[in-house]
């Protein structure tokens, strides 16, 4: 494994490399900052919770600000399959644009069907040019799954009637990089639930190249702009879990960071929406939340400019990050009870259960909490 020292030095051959490059875009990110009232400190400021959140050490919050300037060196090419779009909005959806949706507008996003201003037969030129120029250099997004039955004809795009599945398999070819953005291109999504008549799949398992999962229905903002500063920094993927999501985001459960834990372990579960406990803050366990079988930062990092996740909001987690969340994982106001979960995480299961019947009252925190101390297997 990488000691720091290497990956700082590494970072910065990559860095020196990518200012050889040509600048894509017109304004520095500086200028972009200065123009919407953010200001340096508030940019070092960023840099600095970007660093922490990648699960690095503060001096390499110097890395992270050169590789944001340098954004506009890398080439991003963003497809859209199977999907609602959300992952994008997720991104770009913000009445007043903060840092990470400045930093992902100063990219050099060479083709994003949503975003792009061409349509028809330019924007199918423009993503053969960009694919061509940018050969082994680019790095791919891909948001939505693959359908795969038929050939792949439950999904075509573009005026030649190519469909997604040949469209991905030919952008995978010259990429660097490529992270699915989202549960659809990482595990299938909703798309893929029971009986999957148009066989979705994610990215991974019609490329035949290594792919970042960065799960969540959608992911958000921070997972996408930090997974993309690290290929900036690094040009690499950083360290993965067993199904190949940023471990700096997805090595902790929903359940551990959760503010509703002490309820948790006090026992103070709502019982219905609407209740007393639900007025209190209480523990959502039993009306459906999945956080004890699902691995994210949404507690930590929440959405929207930091405002708010599921739970603050009140509902439980639905495990949205996992693979086959939108079966396993279902029915989403119910506890799962006694099925078995891929064998993911059978000890929070068997508490679910224990909890549902009478003792629940009688439960030690400290059982409770030290049965949940079970880290995922790597
Ligand atoms: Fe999927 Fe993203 Fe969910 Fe939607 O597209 S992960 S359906 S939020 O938009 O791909
Ligand atoms: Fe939070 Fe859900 Fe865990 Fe309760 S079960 S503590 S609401 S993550
Ligand atoms: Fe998804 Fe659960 Fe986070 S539903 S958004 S992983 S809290």
């Amino acid at each position: 494994m990488d000691t720091h020292a290497a990956l700082y030095e590494q970072g910065k051959a990559r860095l020196d490399a990518l200012r050889q490059f040509a600048p894509r875009q017109q304004q520095t990110l500086l200028e972009k900052l200065q123009q919407h009232g953010i200001s340096r400190r508030d940019f070092m400021k960023w840099s600095a919770m970007v660093t922490g959140m990648l699960a690095l050490p503060l001096p390499f919050s110097n890395l992270v600000a050169e590789a944001a300037e340098l954004a506009d060196r890398v080439p991003l090419i963003w497809l859209h399959m199977a999907e609602c779009t959300g992952c994008s909005e997720s991104l770009v959806r913000a009445d007043t644009p903060n840092l990470d949706s400045l930093i992902f507008d100063h990219i050099s996003l060479e083709y994003h069907e949503t975003l792009m201003a061409a349509a028809g037969w330019q924007a199918e030129e423009n993503l053969e040019h960009a694919l061509e120029t940018y050969k082994g250099r680019y790095l791919l997004a891909v948001e939505g799954a693959i359908p795969t039955a038929n050939n792949g004809s439950f999904l075509t795009v573009g005026c030649k009637g190519h469909t997604g599945l040949e469209i991905v398999k030919h952008a995978a070819e010259g990429a660097a990089a490529i992270i699915s953005v989202g549960t659809c291109a990482a595990f299938g999504g909703v798309q893929a639930a029971y009986p999957n008549p148009t066989g979705a799949k994610g990215v991974h398992e019609v490329v035949s190249k290594p792919v970042i999962n960065l799960g969540g229905c959608p992911p958000s903002e921070k997972n996408i702009v930090g997974t993309l500063m690290y290929f900036i920094m690094f040009g690499k993927l950083p360290a993965l879990d067993m199904f190949n999501r940023p471990k700096w985001a997805y090595g902790a459960r929903v359940h551990d960071n959760c503010e509703r834990r002490g309820r948790f372990d006090a026992g103070e579960f709502v019982e219905e929406f609407g209740d007393h406990g639900a007025k209190e803050g209480y523990c959502l366990y039993k009306v459906g939340c999945k956080g004890p079988y699902t691995y994210n930062n949404c507690p930590t990092e929440r959405f929207n400019h930091h405002t708010s996740w599921p739970v603050l909001a009140g509902h439980g987690c639905m495990g949205c990050s996992e693979p086959n969340f939108w079966d396993d994982m279902a029915d989403f106001e119910k506890p799962l009870g006694r099925q078995l979960l891929h064998g993911l995480d059978a000890t929070a299961d068997t508490v679910g259960a224990v909890i549902l019947g009478a003792t629940v009252v009688g439960i030690g925190a400290h059982a409770v909490a030290s049965i949940f101390a079970k880290p995922l297997e790597e």
